[in-house]
């Protein structure tokens, strides 16, 4: 998460994978989507900026960001990608949703990530208020989009064979 020290958006571009060849997939949620469309604009320019083709992202929207578990799920089983980032913001108010959206989403984009062969990129701003939000989705303390594809970028490129080398 984003801090006063911490810009989402700052990277050393020398040091990232290139993503050409990669295919990656994109579900954010429909959810607060002034905050979720900046997020995925901003993962896609870093994906592209980066050596991804445009052709090889995928995007699919989903209501809520409960839904991007099995969003993300129905990509990794299709087998057409090489990383998911799944993209979502709950912003907390007087209800315990807030917590069970976020426990739920977190275990379950967790469990994906160890059953499938595919990197999951955990995309969810859990932010107290809406403010909070706006400053990591494109405000002062950058965007968490362009984080969630460099991410991505690196995990796609760490792969392991089966005697642990890589
Ligand atoms: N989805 C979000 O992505 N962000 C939210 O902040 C959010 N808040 C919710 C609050 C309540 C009280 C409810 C019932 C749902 C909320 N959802 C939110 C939607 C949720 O992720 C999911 O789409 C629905 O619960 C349907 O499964």
């Amino acid at each position: 998460m984003a801090t006063e020290l911490k810009n989402l958006s700052s990277y050393d571009p020398t040091k990232v994978a290139s993503g050409k060849g990669r295919r990656v997939g994109i579900v954010y949620a429909e959810w607060n989507d002034e905050i979720t469309y900046a997020l995925r604009d901003g993962a896609v320019k870093t994906l592209i900026e980066n050596g991804v083709e445009e052709n090889d992202i995928t995007l699919a929207s989903v209501p809520g960001s409960f839904e991007l578990i099995f969003g993300a799920s129905q990509m990794v089983k299709s087998g057409n990608y090489d990383a998911v980032i799944a993209i979502g913001c709950v912003i907390r108010g007087d209800t315990p949703h807030f917590d069970y959206i976020c426990e739920g989403v977190t275990a379950g984009l967790s469990r994906l990530n160890v059953e499938y062969d595919v990197p999951v990129i955990f995309g969810l701003i859990t932010t107290n208020n809406l403010l909070q939000a706006q400053e990591r989705s494109g405000g002062r303390l950058g965007n968490k989009g362009d984080e969630c594809a460099v991410t991505a970028l690196q995990m796609m490129s760490l792969h392991f064979d089966n005697a642990g080398s890589k």
